[in-house]
């Protein structure tokens, strides 16, 4: 065994594990070990920016909304102006007929980064909001 490796045994449902080793084989992977190590590390990850109250991150928000829906269109617009400070680029996909992705790169405060986030989301026509950072390791 590598140094510093430490061998853990879990238990898991069979058609949870099924799924897990069907997406890694799709993936590439060349272990299932390896798979595990990465999924513990977005899973640490996720949890660390969710309690993360300061300090400086860089991310993306990725916003789905209506684009039908009276204003919206405009009202994030205006707040990626109000918010420009923080703000590196935006990336505009139209998905469908109705819907379009907005993935808003932020580099900044935390703070700073979740009142816009809070601020988008309570936009009517606004469906889904998510902010995925990357952290150093
Ligand atoms: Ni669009």
């Amino acid at each position: 065994m590598e140094e510093g490796v430490t061998r853990i045994g879990v238990s898991l449902p069979k058609n949870l594990l099924d799924e897990f080793d069907s997406i890694i084989e799709t993936r590439g992977y060349s272990s299932r070990s390896e798979a595990i190590r990465d999924a513990i590390r977005s899973y640490i990850s996720e949890y660390k920016w969710m309690e993360k109250e300061e300090g400086e991150i860089i991310g993306v928000v990725n916003v789905i909304y209506d684009h039908h829906m009276k204003g919206v269109t405009d009202a994030i617009i205006d707040l990626q102006h109000e918010f420009g400070g923080i703000i590196s680029t935006t990336l505009h996909i139209h998905l469908d007929k109705d819907s379009c992705l907005e993935m808003i790169l932020v580099k900044g405060e935390m703070q700073k980064i979740k009142k816009l986030v809070d601020k988008i989301t309570a936009l009517r026509g606004v469906m889904n909001v998510k902010l995925i950072t990357a952290l150093k390791e």
